[in-house]
């Protein structure tokens, strides 16, 4: 079985496809995923997809990480902006970090503009739409050899 990549996202992704999608695109989670799922097979990586609502569901998960992922790759929503503690947890796993967002935050409200989590992610694609997963994915596995 190859490497291990988590793939989190955060709060309010579960709609994707089925609000705004003048902002996020039409296909939903469940697509992004599969997608996903299928490009990391190709890459001969093991993907691990997850979405949660709850702060502290991502901390836990990130901490699983530390034993059981090569690298994640996160989209922490609205969390991005706020939370200290996802950063905290971010900052004890050792692997690669890769930060996705669907829309170009720094074209939104200037709340947007800042990410904790970009204090610790070794790359950030933003404004890509949901091909930024993708994209992250193939540079997971070259930074994983
Ligand atoms: O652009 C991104 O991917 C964001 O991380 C999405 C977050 C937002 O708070 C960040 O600033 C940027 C919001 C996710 C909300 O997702 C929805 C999807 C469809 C319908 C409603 C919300």
């Amino acid at each position: 079985m190859g490497k291990t990549i988590y793939l989190l996202n955060g709060p309010n992704l579960n709609l994707l496809g089925k609000r705004q999608p003048e902002i996020y695109g039409a296909a939903t989670l469940a697509d992004v995923e599969g997608e996903c799922a299928r490009l990391a097979g190709e890459l001969g990586l093991d993907l691990r997809a997850m979405q949660s609502n709850h702060e502290g569901q991502h901390v836990d998960w990130i901490h699983e990480a530390r034993e059981a992922a090569a690298g994640i790759i996160i989209n922490p929503g609205a969390y991005s902006h706020t939370s200290v503690a996802i950063l905290d947890a971010l900052n004890a796993f050792e692997g690669p970090v890769l930060e996705v967002h669907i829309s170009n935050i720094h074209k939104r409200e200037s709340f947007r503009h800042h990410s904790y989590v970009s204090l610790r992610a070794d790359g950030v694609i933003a404004g890509f739409g949901t091909e930024g997963y993708l994209l992250a994915l193939r540079r997971m596995a070259s930074l994983l050899g």
